[in-house]
């Protein structure tokens, strides 16, 4: 049997209809083609050492990783040489935002097809409050890891990735809308799915999925049933967060999150544990938002679901 998942509605924006094959599939009666491997276990101790790394950027830059201040420009220069000296094709993109320069910071990993591009991004910035470490840290450190994975797996999946650390969404997602809108339509169309993690490491957490679109929500959904995780919709962020950009323009979207400043009830409480009547993440925002403000269990959880993303839905 022929299994594929359709990650976007055939012909929704003019083009052909895309569809994922899953590995191990060949026409009747020949020989099946080997499945691609899964993917890796990503080590949430390389994740937490780029944790690590933010950390000390913010202590060593006024105590924040925000837009236009020194802290953002050392966190670009630690992801960009870590992904330049891994093997991708880095480029900084610059725009303007609140009367300072920003960057985006996109990788490219060489090889797959170029119509069919799988990204997954996360924010860089933070507020000025504080180190940003769950907001974002966890989503940047575990892109990052994810990215260096695919390079130590010499992985060549069939599409194309791209990863992505946005600038300036904490002044309304001012990157990600940039990169987006001076995408020319050819290329928009190209992009097959955006997964997008901001927060995913919150020190009292939920596992929230994105259902923006199907094929994505599945995906992740899956990971999580595999590892008997319950998850619920994620809903406390819709449109705050860098994938509404590609949503906005027609590109189907997916994420993860483990909550921000809405307290977990006692039903979640029961199926997550942690603390009932308490914000999953007390430090949103603040000064305290340091590594300390990490729950290393949803932070591993939560970067293999990404690796687990990335890997299936380029096949
Ligand atoms: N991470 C927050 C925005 C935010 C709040 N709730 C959600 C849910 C899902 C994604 C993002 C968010 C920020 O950047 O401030
Ligand atoms: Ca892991
Ligand atoms: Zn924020
Ligand atoms: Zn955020």
């Amino acid at each position: 049997m022929k299994l594929s998942v359709s990650v976007r509605a055939a012909g929704a924006r003019g083009g052909a209809p895309r569809t994922l094959l899953a590995g191990g599939t060949s026409p009747a009666g020949a020989a099946p083609a080997p499945r691609a491997a899964a993917a890796p276990d990503i080590p949430v101790a390389g994740v937490k050492a780029h944790l690590a790394q933010l950390q000390s950027i913010a202590t060593a830059n006024g105590g924040n990783r925000a837009h236009g201040r020194p802290g953002y420009q050392a966190s670009l220069t630690y992801v960009k040489s870590k992904l330049d000296a891994a093997g991708y094709t880095t480029r900084l993109q610059q725009f303007t935002a609140s009367g300072r320069t920003g960057y985006n910071l996109i990788a490219d990993w060489p090889g797959g097809d170029p119509d069919r591009v799988v990204m997954a991004g996360a924010h860089l910035d933070g507020v000025s409050s504080g180190p940003g470490i769950n907001d974002n840290g966890s989503g940047s450190a575990a892109v990052l890891e994810t990215a260096l994975a695919v390079a130590r797996a010499a992985h060549r999946p069939a599409a194309h990735l791209r990863f992505a650390w946005w600038g300036a969404e904490e002044l309304g997602m001012v990157g990600s809308r940039y990169y987006v809108n001076q995408l020319s339509l050819t290329d928009r169309s190209r992009i097959d799915g955006y997964l997008n993690f901001d927060m995913i490491g919150s020190p009292n957490p939920g596992y929230f999925v994105y259902d923006d679109d199907p094929a994505i929500e599945k995906t992740f959904k899956d990971y999580f049933a595999g590892i008997g995780v319950p998850t619920e919709i994620e809903t406390e962020g819709d449109g705050r967060s860098d994938h509404a950009s590609f949503k906005n323009a027609g590109i189907p979207v997916g994420g993860l999150f483990t909550g921000a400043s809405r307290t977990k009830t006692a039903a979640q409480a029961a199926k997550w544990g942690g603390t009932a009547g308490r914000a999953f993440d007390r430090c949103y925002h603040s000064s305290c938002d340091t590594t300390a403000n990490i729950d290393d269990t949803a932070l591993d959880r939560n970067s293999d679901a990404i690796a687990h993303a990335v890997w299936e839905l380029s096949r």
